[in-house]
């Protein structure tokens, strides 16, 4: 892809009404476009880091054995009539009539339109567990859409949901999803903590906010630092491992501010071990028994011939607000340098090349080189403007693909200059920076 043709409305400053540092570098690099107050459109660059920060959540949910469906985002109310939540929800809910003045409404979650799925064909324990995912765009109609797409009113979110027997196997279930989530935000090269949180408007006693730190977060989180060693690489997908990888991480302590009691805090975690900072969540999973299950009859017959209401959880991560957290981690804001992580990179790399106006060679090479990395699943922009080299520097620190090549008056020959975006450069050969590149796409 050439720069030029590119739609990608890069802005010379950070605009002032972006208070954080994500949502100033999506704005600044035309990722997204405000349409309405919290509502987005997604342009290029944008689209494409979701896009592939989406392929890993799934492919992270398919791993455990979820499946995949599709629901609607405009649901009926007689759902959530049954389940007690259409007049429980309050403002946030975006309710809608219509011409034959029936009551609509844009999903902000989908637990009761699971529910009514799954009651309508599984009637026996045999077929349990289930877990379903969905990826779809909700509405909530946030009174302070705030920071961009970090808080706003429609986004995009996987919400997986859990269907079984008993509290253990739904214990079960419910820990997969807590390993899976460690491992979809480690792909995504972030360290996410989990922490003991309140249920809000999804109810039910059990459940875990995984966070990031960041200084720009809204959650307010106390902790115990010796949570970032748990190790859970050895953690099977068996009842008793994911059990004990669970307590490891509840032996400490650390939750929001929901949840947090001073004297506790002060009792269970010595002075050095004590943390107190912000963070972004990105993922919140849940476990609330029958309270679905029951009001709206979703039950099956047991091994004894009884029936009993399936036990529920589930099981959110905010596809959207990845990309803004992502941001928040990653970007240097001093030196104005974003590297996002090889996995969801926009581009694997940038061609930057000094252009003379009397004088095609540089584009040339470039465009060659542009081939050649096609060639090897390699995506590259080229810069084939002719700005100066600073601003085109800049402008591609700015797009954040993790390496670039410059072509200028230090290329010699067949040796490249090539660098880690923010970092100093080294003189490679095509074939080698090649290597590099796969290598790194590989181990993620
Ligand atoms: N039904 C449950 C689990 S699927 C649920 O809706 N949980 S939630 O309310 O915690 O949302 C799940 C995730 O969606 C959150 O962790 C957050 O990452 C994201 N999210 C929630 N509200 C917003 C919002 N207004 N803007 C952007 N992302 C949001």
């Amino acid at each position: 892809m050439n720069i030029s043709k590119s739609f990608i409305p890069i802005l010379k400053n950070n605009p002032s009404e972006a208070k954080i540092k994500s949502h100033q570098l999506m704005l600044r690099v035309g990722m997204i476009k405000q349409s309405s107050a919290g509502i987005y459109s997604w342009l290029p660059l944008g689209f494409k880091v979701m896009k592939k920060i989406e392929k890993i959540v799934r492919e992270e949910q398919n791993r455990i054995g979820v499946q995949e469906i599709l629901m609607p985002t405009i649901q009926s109310s007689e759902i959530w009539k049954e389940s007690g939540r259409y007049e429980d929800y309050g403002e946030e809910m975006l309710r809608i009539k219509d011409r034959q003045n029936r009551e609509i409404l844009y999903g902000p979650t989908n637990e009761e339109l699971v529910t009514d799925i799954f009651r309508s064909s599984i009637k026996s324990y045999k077929s349990l567990p289930q877990l379903l995912y969905h990826i779809q765009w909700k509405f909530r109609d946030e009174i302070r859409p705030r920071f961009g797409i970090m808080r706003c009113r429609e986004f995009y979110m996987k919400d997986a949901y859990s269907f079984d027997i008993n509290d253990e196997e739904a214990f079960f279930s419910y820990n997969k999803f807590f390993l899976s989530y460690l491992k979809t935000f480690k792909r995504l090269d972030l360290k996410a903590i989990p922490m003991a949180a309140d249920t809000g408007p999804i109810g039910g006693n059990l459940s875990h906010e995984f966070i990031i730190l960041a200084e720009t977060g809204e959650s307010k989180i106390f902790t115990d630092k010796r949570i970032f060693e748990v190790d859970t690489k050895d953690t099977k997908l068996e009842k008793k491992s994911l059990d004990d990888m669970r307590k490891k991480f509840e032996q400490y302590y650390s939750v929001t501010d929901e949840k947090f009691n001073k004297e506790e805090f002060e009792k269970k975690v010595s002075n050095e071990n004590r943390l107190t900072t912000k963070g972004i969540e990105v993922g919140h999973i849940f476990y609330f028994g029958d309270k679905y299950s029951k009001p709206m009859g979703a039950s099956v017959d047991l091994p004894g011939g009884k029936k009993d209401f399936v036990k529920m959880g589930s099981y959110g991560i905010g596809v959207s607000r990845l990309v803004g957290a992502i941001i928040e981690a990653k970007y240097d804001e001093k030196n104005e340098v974003m590297k996002w992580p090889i996995s969801i990179a926009p581009y694997d790399l940038s061609i930057i090349p000094m252009i003379n106006k009397n004088d095609n060679a540089a584009l040339d090479k470039a465009n060659n080189i542009y081939l050649e990395l096609e060639k090897n699943n390699i995506e590259a922009i080229i810069d084939d403007t002719d700005e100066n080299f600073s601003s085109k520097i800049k402008k591609m620190n700015l797009i954040g693909a993790p390496y670039q090549i410059i072509i200028g008056k230090q290329t010699d020959g067949d040796l490249l200059e090539f660098k880690e975006t923010g970092k100093d450069s080294q003189k490679l050969k095509l074939k080698d920076i090649i290597k590099i590149i796969i290598e790194q796409k590989v181990k993620n």
